[in-house]
């Protein structure tokens, strides 16, 4: 056998072969043992695959590789992101219409790139968001949340950017400037449509404790929930019937309250202004809601505010405080307001200083008094908090808050961080929200048979001037009838969140192109949860948030019988190159059709499995993708440059490196610990160079193990060792625990520096282990007796030298 190692036409042939032997396409109502295998879809950007994708891609298909050679039914579907402003905003960059980009991105993505990384992708299961056959199920899960009281329409605050003429969104403010133009942003009042997931935050956070994530996808997901446990209390307004109301999560406090702050949107505003102290309220209000809430909120903003001229009377000790407004307070927290407590939170502290507003310290680390330079946060004893004074804060907070419930002014409460879900865009490039506006039914849904409400051609598809989606400029769209009434009325032109398409991409894999129903609950009670689901740690909130979200709300609708997602969810690394992180500014992108073309695609799968471990990631070098590509030749001279010869395995040195070979694959394999598994791998291909002959059942062993990394070439030498079945169906290897011990060597034992005995040890024995077996011999032993040990002298893989007293 021989030639030389052609990446390009092996990788080509095999990725045919695969084709037509549909050997990646799975029946699913067959299958007997399935596993799905999911790895996060791509947004086809027009700059092509990124390395990004293919290194999450290779990590999960390692994975399926390896669980169907385990004799599971493994479905590895794959399909396209494309809807969202991405796509929309680079259109517009470029001057094309999405309607052509995306399909071409689509081909170049699929046919140029992803296919030859040879993954087991099921192609026939593929899915496009932007399809009409897919995103009318998108439609019509928005309507079955509506109907179940899940999604809702109301009017709220939106940062707008009166240059841009566009609604911004709060990452997109910073320092109440516009991102892209940096004039003051302003707020606009708009109607959203929002999804209720905070009526999941607790089942969100409960089920946290028992799903199989990374922890740090976990820990993203508990901060972003933001449980925050308290009390609501009610504070008197002096001389009024008005109450005011907070929350706190320090009632411990309460007789450190010195003044009261309201968020200048608080709907008692403008109540409790006084006569004077009107205009200046309602300048301060005009002002304060153009900022966005991450300035609001962040602990060194300068602090502003203005008094209102209204008291509040604190219920312990009937003082009278006084009632501010002011930016840090914000009204979709909580009540929308507090009371202040400048000695012991620092953004209070802070606002006291400034307005000069008393500070009274009331937890004490020791029971003293100190002057206070800066808030003290932490717990301690009370002080200055009359009948509640010397208990310890902790205790205080349940008595304090029982007090005040006893009086009718107090009770305890929960709060979340987390906010609903707003998935309207006056955009494009998304599915339009299926209802319609009746001058007299109200909203009213199109009914589910209608669906898809198909986005319309524009050739204008820019954002306009008004803050409404381009499609209202299109009376086409538009004008339409009601389907309650019959009348005149008007198409939703808003269309639906990115995210929403994504949300529910893995039901829809299983039946891509099923008319009758968005998911087919046969097949989903066969396949889902999904097994393993791979991606990155970015989507830790929002989209790894909303698909427990809407599975939960599939559940309770009783489509399913399930409530999360996926079974395990493994978060990867990311990649660097050269130590600095990729951009295109810098021009050091890695465009992987190049490393493709000159190390072939199973140089670069090893390759990036190889830079570290997959949940940390790597630094891309050059220089090391070269050393994988020897690796990948060394491999294919042992079995192209040699005779294999077909007698078995029998001597213990030619068994004991494919054993513990095969022990050690397997059990990093299980971990998704890839970059060990390679260097494994490496260290039997050397082994193997050692032995005088190569015996097929060696080798054969080898490609198994390597198969994962390395589909094609080893798919190409198993062929040419004669066998008819490919290497991914050929099964896993099992190890021997037998020939898994490590070679015995035999151990010189001294006393003193005089030869006292000799034994037989592994050869990687350490001290302590051969300290222990020498010890039992029966020489060494009487020479130890009665003596101390002063020193022992181990030199590994020789001698053990016990120096006595
Ligand atoms: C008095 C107090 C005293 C507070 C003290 C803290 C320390 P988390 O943990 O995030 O729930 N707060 C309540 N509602 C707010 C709102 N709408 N905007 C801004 N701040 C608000 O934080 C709860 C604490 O944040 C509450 O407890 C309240 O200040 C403030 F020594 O009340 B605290
Ligand atoms: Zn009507």
């Amino acid at each position: 056998m021989e030639g030389k190692y052609d990446h390009l036409a092996i990788e080509k042939k095999w990725q045919e072969r695969w084709t037509q032997s549909r050997t990646y396409n799975l029946d699913l109502r067959q299958a007997g043992r399935p596993y799905y295998n999911l790895m996060m879809f791509p947004y086809p950007s027009a700059e092509g695959l990124h390395v990004g994708n293919c290194f999450a891609f290779t990590g999960s298909d390692i994975h399926g590789r390896f669980m169907k050679a385990k004799g599971f039914d493994v479905f590895e579907p794959m399909g396209f992101d494309a809807f969202g402003i991405h796509s929309e905003n680079y259109a517009l960059k470029v001057g094309t219409h999405p309607w052509n980009l995306i399909p071409k991105n689509v081909e170049n993505f699929k046919e140029k790139q992803l296919k030859r990384l040879g993954a087991m992708f099921d192609w026939a299961h593929e899915v496009n968001t932007t399809d009409p056959k897919y995103y009318r199920w998108t439609q019509w899960i928005f309507l079955q949340l509506f109907k179940h009281d899940l999604a809702y329409r109301e009017e709220g605050l939106v940062n707008w950017c009166p240059k841009c003429l566009t609604v911004l969104s709060n990452e997109q403010v910073a320092g109440g400037v516009c991102e892209r133009c940096d004039s003051p942003v302003t707020k606009k009042t708009m109607a959203q449509w929002y999804f209720r997931i905070t009526r999941y935050a607790q089942r969100l956070l409960d089920n946290l404790d028992w799903i199989d994530w990374s922890d740090v996808t976990k820990h993203a997901q508990r901060r972003w929930i933001g449980r925050s446990t308290g009390a609501d209390l009610t504070f008197e307004i002096a001389g009024r019937d008005e109450r005011l109301t907070v929350y706190t999560t320090r009632p411990d406090t309460l007789y450190g309250a010195t003044y009261m702050v309201m968020a200048p949107e608080h709907p008692l505003v403008q109540q409790l202004a006084s006569a004077e102290q009107q205009e200046a309220v309602a300048a301060y209000v005009r002002s304060a809601v153009t900022k966005s809430e991450i300035e609001r909120e962040a602990e060194d903003q300068e602090k502003t505010g203005v008094f209102t001229g209204a008291y509040a009377i604190n219920p312990v000790n009937g003082k009278k405080i006084p009632i501010w407004i002011s930016d840090y307070v914000l009204m979709g927290y909580g009540t929308g307001a507090i009371m202040a407590v400048p000695a012991h939170d620092t953004r209070d502290f802070a606002f006291a200083k400034k307005f000069d507003l008393p500070i009274i310290e009331v937890i004490s680390p020791d029971g003293q008094e100190h002057d206070l330079p800066e808030a003290y946060t932490g717990e301690g004893v009370l002080i200055n908090s009359g009948e509640f004074s010397g208990t310890p804060s902790l205790e205080a907070i349940q008595k304090v808050t029982d007090a005040l419930a006893n009086r009718g002014l107090g009770r305890h409460a929960v709060n979340y961080r987390l906010r609903d879900w707003g998935i309207s865009r006056q955009r494009y490039w998304g599915p339009p929200v299926p209802v319609v506006h009746c001058p007299k039914c109200g909203i009213v849904s199109v009914p589910e048979e209608q669906l898809p409400v198909e986005l319309p051609y524009m050739q204008n598809f820019k954002p306009v001037g008004t803050g409404e989606s381009p499609l209202a400029a299109l009376p086409s769209f538009v004008e339409t009838t009601c389907p309650a009434c019959g009348g005149p009325a008007q198409r939703d032109t808003d269309v639906m969140d990115n995210f929403l398409d994504s949300a529910w991409y893995f039901f829809r894999y299983l039946s891509p192109d099923d008319d009758a129903r968005a998911f087919d609950q046969a097949l989903v009670k066969k396949w889902l949860p999904v097994d393993s689901y791979i991606g990155g740690n970015e989507h830790a909130v929002l989209h790894l948030m909303y698909v427990r979200f809407i599975t939960m709300a599939f559940k309770d609708m009783g489509l399913i019988d399930f409530e999360e997602p996926f079974k395990k969810f493994r978060a990867h690394g990311l990649l660097i190159r050269e130590g600095a992180k990729m951009s295109k500014s810098r021009g050091n992108v890695i465009n992987p059709d190049e490393y493709m073309n000159q190390y072939g695609g199973d140089t670069l799968r090893t390759y990036l499995m190889f830079l570290g471990p997959f949940h940390e990631g790597g630094d891309f070098r050059d220089t090391g993708i070269i050393g994988i590509r020897r690796f990948t030749e060394r491999v294919w001279r042992l079995v192209t440059e040699y005779e294999i010869v077909a007698e078995p395995l029998t001597d213990k040195n030619e068994l004991r490196p494919v054993h513990r070979a095969i022990k050690k694959v397997t059990q990093d394999l299980e971990r998704l610990a890839y970059n060990t598994t390679i260097a494994a791998l490496m260290e039997l291909t050397n082994e193997l160079y050692k032995q005088p002959v190569q015996k097929r059942e060696a080798v054969e062993t080898l490609l198994k193990l390597l198969h994962p990394f390395m589909p094609h070439l080893t798919h190409e030498l198993f062929e040419r060792l004669g066998n008819e079945q490919m290497v991914a169906d050929a099964g896993w290897p099992v190890w021997n625990e037998d020939y898994c011990a490590a070679e015995e060597i035999e151990f010189v034992v001294q006393v003193n520096g005089k030869l006292r005995g000799r034994v037989l040890l592994p050869v990687d024995v350490d001290q302590e282990a051969a300290w222990e077996a020498a010890s039992r011999i029966e020489a060494v032993a009487k020479q130890l007796e009665d003596r101390t040990v002063v020193k022992k002298i181990f030199v590994p893989k020789k001698l053990l030298n016990i120096v006595v007293k």
